[in-house]
Parts: structure tokens; C-alpha cells; sequence
């Protein structure tokens, strides 16, 4: 149906020689890292740290167009934020409570515990759980300024028992986001500051007059703010770089074209770099599938978007069968998961890699972005192969506890003892020495 020569998405088959190559292509995305940007970003993290507020003030005034003179004009109360929340009409604060509820309950699985263990000799060992002290939560402003992330991120490090959470959200023109507020007072945020941008990540990761250090950085931003996180860690814990949204569809062809269009758009409407992919083993109903794609991208609010997203980055892929469809999810690892299949419990078992895995025809994505529990700050660009969806476990570290009994000690003392003198190490034998068989 559609003319090939002006395909909105494009079609690939894996039976093809270039396959590999192609899909390679498409997958490939590394964040812009400019120099010139990572210069900028040094010379405001430097002012940031030498002069506190007064930088940060200044840089909030010239890139959010602002005009103020003290840090207490950039921050916002407790009373603000409950009367942002309060102030919402009832069907967006109910929708806020029942997905903030939700959040909470599924995070609260994810709370590890301390644990130990006592040997014969009565040596104890285990591990301790400790919440960060202080975290710091980056909310974009603009476009991109989600409720909804506020929640996903402020709500695990409270679940945590994360002693203060401190929010920081630039308000460009003096705009603020309502919808944010709220989430923020839902989700238990202590302080909020109105800047961003490096002065933001700078403020956080030193501490200011008035902003407080946190020990760890999370939450989505600009390429300032990617390249400002990235320069902060080590002084501070950051999540993650993350790139723009991804998701991976597997159809069995039996679910509605339109549905399947919708759950692509749904991730192509977040940036023009975001991916969307379907696969499936059905090359008629891929046909569905795009003329689908065709007739609704142009009723969307954010067409223009989600078209570059899709004619840049977007794939309908056929291949020969479910065993050729794991491997292509195994080889993506894709941020988001769909796999729109009559059961795809039976597939579980043997997908590896996938920030979030939506189970069914019935699960769309957008669900797990909004209310289902689990996070929707994932991993993407292939990151899945090797890290996890922001949770509990982000916002705690762990300490080794060691008790050792007098006669622990002396046996212990023996082994160490050996170990230190093969390392020349003699401070580290003679003090292991002392407590073997003392008097
Ligand atoms: N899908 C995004 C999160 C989000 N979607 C927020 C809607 N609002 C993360 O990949
Ligand atoms: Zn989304």
C-alpha cells in the first residue's frame, strides 16, 4: 500500500545478506560529545564550586531568563508543593495517588535486608544495608518535564529510607510545571530547588550556601547535564547516561496493526532519536503494520517527532521464527520489551537482555511508563546487557560486618599472617600475630 520510495519506516528481513550491517546501522547511537560543550560545562562546574550560590544564581538568570538576587527566590516550600498537589483537578490528583501508590508497592519488594551468619568458633559475618544520606533528583524542564519521572525517581530513594531528597527542576521564564510539584510532594521530595542545567548538577555534587551536597545524582537531562553528570562522578554517585527511549515489539501477527502503530509511536513521540522496532515472523501482517503506521502517524499530536523518529531509527523487521525473534531481542537489548504473543511466558526463560519486559497483547508499554509499579528509568542503547532498572538497590550501599572471636581471631590470625608475609607486607603480619594464642 505504501510507496516504498517514501517509507516512513524501514523494512528489513533477516533472510537479507546486508541484514546485519543494516540493523548495526540503526542501532548505533553515541550521545553528541562536543568539545565545546564539555568546555562550557568545566568553566560552570568550576565557577559553581569556588562561588556557591552567587554562580549559580548568575548562570540561572542568563540561561532560564531569570532575574534574581538570592537562592531563597529559587526554591520552593513544602506549602508550595502541597498546594500545587492540592490545587490539581481531582481526576490528574487521583491519577497521580494511584500511580504513586502502585510505585510504592512494587519498590517496597525490592528492599534488600541486612543479614549475618555466626560461626562454630562464634565469629560473625554479614552484610549491612545503609540508605544514602542525601539524594539529588534532576528534573528536566520544558518538553520533557515529566510527572511521572519524578515519581520513578523519588519514590525508590524514600522506599530506600534515603534521609533527604533534594529535587532540582529548571523553570525557564519563571514557568513551573504543576504536575511536577505535586509528584513531588506525593513523593516525599524535601527540597526543591527551581535551577538546572551544570549549575544544577554542579550545586549538587559540591553543595552551595544553600543547596545541600547529596551523595548521589539521579534522573534524565540535556547534553549539559549528561556531560555535567558524567564530570561530577566519583565526587558523587550518579545512575546512569541515558539515551533516548528504545522500544522492541515481537508480534505473532495476531494482535491489531493499529495497536502495535500506537505502541511504536509511543516511544517515537519521546525524541527524534528515540527506536522504535517490530519483529515478527508474519511478513503480511508487517504489511498491516505500516500501512497502519501510515494512516495514524499524521493524527498524532507529535507527529513531526515521532516521524524523524521512525524514518531515522525505526525498523519493521521479518524474520524466519520465534528462535530468530529471541535472538534479535538477545542481540538489542532493548530498553522496553514487548512481546505481543499468545504466551509469552514461555518465552521468558530464554530472554537475557531487556531493561523492562511487557508481557501480552494486553500490556502496553505505556502502562510500565505511567502507573503499572515497576520503574521506567531503564537501561538503553544495549546498557541492558549489564545494568538494571533504577530501583531500591540505587539509593543503598552495602558494609561487610566482621565480628571475630578471640579464637577466630587466632585462627584467622594464622592465614593472614602467611598471606601478609608472601606480600611483604610486615605491619599487616605482625598486627594479625598479636591475636593468635594471646595471653
Ligand atoms: N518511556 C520513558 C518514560 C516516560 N514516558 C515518561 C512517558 N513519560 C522512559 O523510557
Ligand atoms: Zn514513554
Amino acid at each position: 500500500m505504501s510507496d516504498k520510495s517514501i517509507a516512513t519506516i524501514a523494512r528489513l528481513s533477516t533472510a537479507d545478506a546486508a541484514f546485519h550491517q543494516r540493523l548495526d546501522a540503526l542501532l548505533d547511537w553515541e550521545g553528541v560529545s562536543d568539545k565545546s560543550v564539555q568546555a562550557r560545562v568545566d568553566d560552570i562546574l568550576a565557577d559553581v564550586k569556588q562561588r556557591g550560590d552567587a554562580a549559580v544564581i548568575e548562570a540561572t538568570n542568563r540561561f532560564d531568563r531569570m532575574d534574581v538576587t538570592h537562592m531563597d527566590q529559587l526554591r520552593l516550600s513544602a506549602q508550595q508543593l502541597q498546594a500545587a498537589f492540592d490545587g490539581l483537578p481531582d481526576h490528574q490528583r487521583e491519577a497521580l495517588a494511584v500511580a504513586s501508590e502502585r510505585i510504592k508497592h512494587y519498590h517496597e519488594r525490592q528492599k534488600p535486608s541486612s543479614w549475618q551468619y555466626e560461626e562454630a568458633d562464634g565469629t560473625v559475618l554479614g552484610q549491612k544495608v545503609t540508605p544514602l544520606d542525601r539524594a539529588g533528583i534532576y528534573v528536566p524542564g520544558g518538553k520533557a518535564a515529566y510527572p511521572s519521572s519524578v515519581l520513578m525517581n523519588a519514590i525508590p530513594a524514600h522506599v530506600a529510607g534515603v534521609r533527604e531528597i533534594v529535587m532540582v527542576v529548571p523553570t525557564p521564564d519563571g514557568v513551573v510545571n504543576n504536575l511536577v510539584l505535586a509528584a513531588a510532594h506525593l513523593a516525599g521530595v524535601d527540597h526543591v530547588f527551581t535551577i538546572g542545567g551544570a549549575q544544577a548538577i554542579a550545586a549538587l555534587a559540591y553543595g552551595t550556601q544553600s543547596v545541600p551536597r547529596v551523595d548521589k545524582i539521579v534522573g534524565p537531562g540535556n547534553i549539559y547535564v549528561a556531560t555535567a553528570k558524567r564530570a561530577v562522578f566519583g565526587q558523587v554517585g550518579i545512575d546512569m547516561i541515558a539515551g533516548p527511549s528504545e522500544i522492541m515489539v515481537v508480534s505473532d501477527g495476531k494482535t491489531d496493526p493499529d495497536w502495535l502503530a500506537m505502541d511504536l509511536f509511543s516511544q517515537a513521540e519521546h525524541d527524534e532519536d528515540a527506536q522504535a522496532i517490530l519483529v515478527s515472523w508474519d511478513a503480511e501482517h508487517l504489511d498491516a503494520v505500516e500501512s497502519a503506521i501510515d494512516r495514524l502517524l499524521p493524527t498524532l499530536e507529535r507527529e513531526a517527532i515521532a516521524h524523524a523518529s521512525l524514518s531515522r531509527r525505526g525498523a519493521l523487521i521479518l524474520c524466519k521464527d520465534q528462535a530468530e525473534a529471541i535472538e534479535l531481542v538477545n542481540r538489542v537489548a532493548p530498553e522496553h520489551l514487548e512481546l505481543s504473543v499468545a504466551t509469552p511466558e514461555t518465552w521468558l526463560d530464554e530472554i537475557r537482555h531487556a531493561g523492562a519486559i511487557f508481557m501480552g497483547r494486553h500490556t502496553s508499554e505505556a502502562l510500565g511508563d505511567y502507573c503499572a509499579g515497576p520503574n521506567h528509568v531503564l537501561p538503553t542503547s544495549g546498557t541492558a546487557r549489564f545494568s538494571s532498572p533504577l530501583g531500591v538497590y540505587d539509593f543503598q550501599k552495602r558494609s561487610s560486618i566482621i565480628h571475630c572471636s578471640a579464637e577466630g581471631a587466632s585462627e584467622l590470625g594464622k592465614v593472614a599472617s602467611v598471606l601478609a608475609r608472601g606480600e611483604s607486607l610486615t605491619a599487616h603480619a605482625r598486627s594479625a600475630e598479636y591475636r593468635i594464642n594471646p595471653e
